[in-house]
């Protein structure tokens, strides 16, 4: 259901952002400082690597899922749903070699495991009928057959997972390959991921959940940790800004006024095919963008400020901060070329989807309908290019959507029938679609037949019933 506070707050996201075309600079809104909380007084946490239990022809890892208490404001304990115990947690992956995850469930709720961007079988994919309920495990495989790129790990329970991501079930998940390496990027300590979230809190640190009512979460956490502070060198970085909220953009913007210069050099599904100089990036629930920026332009001594500047109403936009504390020696460069786009042929099926939400019922629909686990919605055939045109219907309301399809990443032919910008010109594999806009994207079913979903990546209207079920046959 739609609250009256939310409803305006969807009309005004997408009123502003119609007006905002990708890469164009907006003028930071207002936001009034929160006296409950001090920004930038808890350092950032840079996740290392979880160990592989076991190594064999694949990496061999156990994830636990549980409730752990760990501290995220300081001076509280937060009872948080976690793989392994920590939030944020991360898994380093490698093109070609399999990945095969025991995955052992003590909540009291079910789990199902979801890699995003994963190029996966189905029945490691996270689908409904392979949920894992209470004191059961699961064995994933992940071939990482499938080019270097940031994705990330999360719940996929039906009715469930708004909640099971909201407490803490996302992690990240790494595929690295020879030819990303092969190139001058910055590497090791200076290339780090960054999970973006928001979170509600009581005073006690116990996390507030309501579905319906996302607009007091006004503690952005990045990687399980509010509003930190990042010490860093006078030298590049390689920044994979990750959003694992439920429901909230990010208008990312760094350093005040205009914003200072970054460089985008990927998105979902891995490198751009050329790096874009810009000073906003658009970070939706679900996508992925990686940056280089550059801190030898600052020297020693300076704080930059990474702001979302559409914060929600008295809330401040600050999100971390970039204390640059020393120098560093920097080898590191970004390549006039990154990775060309694959080229899937021509489209021999168009299929079209229409987002609506229906105000009676507080259902989120695709063509009208709500999603049906008994039900399949389209049947792609192997080794065939679809386009999907996906058209936001949802204009009296002005609700923002996506389309976030499983298995394949995509490439966005059109926006309202214009070119996409040069930041969404790589692999993607979640879109946004704004009220009253339609996008169209092209994708190509390869490897893998079986049942597959595709959504809505705002959590809420997932849990609402927008998504659908593809069966994929040779
Ligand atoms: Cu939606």
């Amino acid at each position: 259901m739609l609250t009256r506070r939310n409803m305006l707050r969807a009309t005004t996201a997408a009123g502003v952002l119609a007006a905002v075309p990708a890469g164009v600079v907006v003028g930071s809104r207002s936001g009034t400082a929160r006296a409950a909380e001090s920004p930038f007084t808890t350092p950032l946490k840079v996740p290392t690597p979880i160990r592989p239990v076991r190594l064999a022809d694949h990496d061999f890892y156990r994830l636990t899922t549980r409730e752990a208490d760990v501290t995220v404001l300081p001076g509280t304990t937060t009872r948080i749903r976690s793989f392994n115990g920590t939030m944020s947690p991360l898994i380093v992956a490698r093109r070609g070699r399999p990945v095969v995850i025991e995955q052992i469930n003590r909540l009291n709720v079910p789990f199902s495991m979801h890699l995003h961007g994963g190029h996966t079988p189905g029945s490691s994919d996270g689908h409904p009928k392979y949920q894992v309920n209470p004191g059961d495990q699961r064995i994933f495989r992940y071939p990482n057959a499938q080019d270097a790129a940031t994705l990330w790990i999360h719940d996929h329970t039906h009715h469930e997972h708004a909640e099971n991501v909201y407490r803490g079930l996302a992690a990240t998940y790494l595929v690295t390959d020879e030819f990303e390496e092969s190139l001058p990027l910055p590497k090791g300590q200076y290339d780090v991921p960054l999970q973006l979230r928001d979170a509600e809190f009581e005073e006690n640190g116990a996390l507030v959940w309501d579905m319906h009512d996302f607009e007091g979460r006004h503690t952005v956490l990045v990687n399980g940790r509010p509003r930190p502070y990042f010490e860093v060198a006078a030298r590049k970085y390689r920044l994979r800004l990750i959003n694992t909220s439920n429901e909230r953009l990010f208008l990312l913007q760094l350093g005040e006024g205009e914003g200072e210069e970054f460089t985008h050099i990927a998105t979902d599904g891995g490198l751009l095919p050329a790096p874009v100089t810009t000073r906003l990036l658009q970070l939706w629930p679900g996508e992925r963008h990686e940056i280089v920026v550059d801190f030898a332009r600052y020297g020693v001594g300076r704080k930059l400020v990474l702001n979302n500047t559409y914060p929600y109403e008295g809330e401040a936009p600050g999100v971390m901060r970039f204390d640059v504390v020393r120098e560093a020696a920097d080898p590191s460069s970004v390549p006039s070329k990154l990775r060309p786009v694959p080229d899937f042929g021509t489209s021999q099926v168009e299929r079209e989807f229409t987002m609506s939400f229906n105000p009676k019922t507080g259902e989120h629909l695709i063509n009208n309908k709500p999603f049906d686990v008994d039900r399949v919605d389209i049947r792609p055939k192997l080794g065939v290019t679809e386009t999907w045109k996906i058209t936001n219907a949802d204009t009296q309301y002005g609700i923002p959507h996506s389309m976030h399809p499983h298995l394949n990443a995509f490439k966005i032919l059109d926006r309202n029938g214009k070119p996409p910008a040069a930041g969404e010109a790589g692999l993607k594999d979640t879109i946004s679609v704004l009220a009253g806009e339609s996008a169209r994207i092209q994708l190509r079913f390869t490897d893998y037949e079986g049942l597959y979903m595709y959504h809505c990546h705002l959590l809420g209207h997932l849990q609402m019933g927008m998504m659908g079920q593809m069966d994929i046959t040779r």
